[in-house]
C-alpha cells in the first residue's frame, strides 16, 4: 500500500465533543476520548486538534510511503520523528498518531482483500471475552446522588463470544430494574442513585455472569484521602473495604481500587485478594511500559487495561501486551467513555490476542465493537 491521499478532520464523538478522524487513501480511523484520564498517559494532541490537523493535512513526507505490514507502522513514526526533531512520534499526540497508524493498517488490509485483525495476527483464533458497563457512577455519571465507584462490569462467562454477547445484554436489561435506572451514562450504563453495595448485591443474582467493578479511585482521591459520598477512607481503610468488597460479592474483576501513584498499595491489596480475582491497572499504569515495568517489579497488578490512545503508538502497544503475555498479566483492550463509530478496536483486540475487551454494552458506539466482534468470530469459525 502506499499512501497517496492523506487528510485529517474534526468530528464529534459520542460526548458530542470533537476528536480526530484521519484518512489514509480509502480508508478512515479515529480515536475516541476519555473523561477519567490518567496523569501519565500520552497527551492527546501536541498543541491542539487544530495544530494537529493543519500538520496532518499538509504532511507532504507521508505522501509516498509504502507500507506492507504491521511492523512498518515504524517507517510512518520514524517519519514524524524526523520532521519535527521528535526523538519519540507519540510527542506528535496520541490521538492523531494512534489515528493515523489506525488508518494505514485498515487501507493495507483492505488492499490486501483480508479483514484488519488478519494484518496484526493471521493465526489469531480466539475472541476476547467481553467486560459490560452495566451500571454506572463516579465521573461518567450525570446523577448527582450516583456511587462513587466508576463502572459496575459484567464479565459473562460462556465459550462463544456471541453468546456472551447476549449474557450481557440480557444483564443490562434486568439491571434496569434492578437498580431503579431511567436514563444512561456517557457509556450507556445505568444512573442509579443505588449504593456501591446495592449494585453489586443486585449484580450477584446475574446468571453465567461474574461481577466487576471499576473504581477509578484517582477521581475521589483527595489530599491522602479517599472522598466518598458518605465516609472519607485513608489508604489502610479502602483497602480493607476492597478486600470486603472481593469477599462478599465475590468480585472477579477490580480496576483502580486504588490512586494511580499507589503501586505499593495495590501489591498490599494483590497480596492478600483472593486467587483469581483481578487486580487490574489502568490509571496506575496509563498504557506507558515503564509504568507496566515497575507493576511488574512491584508486584501490584495480575492485569491491565490497554488504551491505544493513552499511548498513541501502535508498536509500543503491542510491546506492552507482549509484556504483559511474557509475566502472566491478563491484558483488557479498552474503549474510552467518549467514543466514535469506529469498530477497529474489535480487530485490534484480537489481532493482538488480548484476555478481555472493555467495550460497554449498549448504545451504538459501544454496540458497533460488539457487532464486529460477532462478525469476527463467524469471520474465523468459517
Ligand atoms: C476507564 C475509561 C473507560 P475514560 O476509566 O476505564 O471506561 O474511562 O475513558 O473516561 O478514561
Ligand atoms: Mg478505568
Amino acid at each position: 500500500m502506499i499512501i497517496k491521499k492523506l487528510a485529517a478532520r474534526a468530528i464529534r464523538d459520542s460526548r458530542g465533543e470533537f476528536t480526530i478522524e484521519v484518512q489514509v487513501n480509502r480508508s478512515r480511523a479515529s480515536a475516541p476520548a476519555g473523561k477519567s484520564t490518567g496523569k501519565h498517559e500520552t497527551p492527546a494532541y501536541h498543541r491542539s486538534l487544530k495544530w494537529n490537523l493543519a500538520q496532518l493535512n499538509s504532511f507532504q513526507e507521508l505522501r509516498g510511503l509504502t507500507l506492507a505490514r504491521f511492523e512498518d507502522l515504524e517507517k510512518v513514526e520514524e517519519t514524524i520523528r524526523r520532521k519535527y526533531k521528535f526523538r519519540d512520534a507519540r510527542k506528535f499526540g496520541a490521538n492523531p498518531l494512534f489515528a493515523l497508524e489506525c488508518a494505514c493498517l485498515k487501507e493495507i488490509a483492505r488492499e490486501k482483500g483480508v479483514p484488519l485483525w488478519a494484518v496484526l495476527n493471521d493465526k489469531a483464533r480466539k475472541i476476547p471475552v467481553p467486560v459490560g458497563n452495566a451500571v454506572g457512577g463516579g465521573l461518567h455519571s450525570h446523577n448527582r446522588n450516583a456511587p462513587t465507584f466508576q463502572e459496575f462490569l459484567v464479565v459473562p462467562q460462556a465459550r462463544s463470544f456471541r453468546e456472551n454477547y447476549e449474557i450481557m445484554r440480557n444483564a443490562h436489561r434486568w439491571l434496569k430494574r434492578q437498580v431503579r435506572a431511567r436514563t444512561k451514562n456517557d457509556e450507556g450504563a445505568w444512573q442509579t442513585s443505588l449504593s456501591e453495595e446495592e449494585v453489586f448485591s443486585a449484580m450477584t443474582s446475574l446468571a453465567r455472569a461474574r461481577v466487576g467493578t471499576d473504581i477509578a479511585a484517582s477521581s475521589f482521591y483527595s489530599r491522602g484521602k479517599y472522598v466518598y459520598k458518605n465516609k472519607v477512607l485513608r489508604k489502610r481503610e479502602q483497602i480493607e473495604y476492597v478486600l470486603k468488597l472481593i469477599r462478599e460479592f465475590k468480585l472477579f474483576y477490580v480496576e483502580d481500587p486504588l490512586h494511580e501513584e499507589d503501586f505499593e498499595g495495590f501489591s498490599s491489596l494483590l497480596s492478600r485478594a483472593p486467587r483469581g480475582c483481578m487486580i487490574v491497572g489502568d490509571d496506575l499504569t496509563a498504557t506507558q511500559l515503564e509504568r507496566l515495568n515497575r507493576a511488574i517489579k512491584l508486584r501490584s497488578i495480575n492485569a491491565m487495561i490497554v488504551k491505544p490512545n493513552q499511548n498513541g503508538s501502535l508498536l509500543e502497544l503491542k510491546r506492552i501486551i507482549e509484556t504483559c503475555k511474557k509475566n502472566r498479566i491478563k491484558t483488557i483492550l479498552s474503549h474510552r467513555s467518549g467514543e466514535t463509530l469506529d469498530n477497529a478496536l474489535a480487530d485490534l483486540a484480537v489481532g493482538f490476542q488480548t484476555d478481555y475487551i472493555k467495550t460497554g454494552i449498549s448504545t451504538k458506539w459501544r454496540e458497533a465493537k460488539l457487532k464486529r466482534l460477532a462478525e469476527i468470530e463467524r469471520e474465523i469459525v468459517n
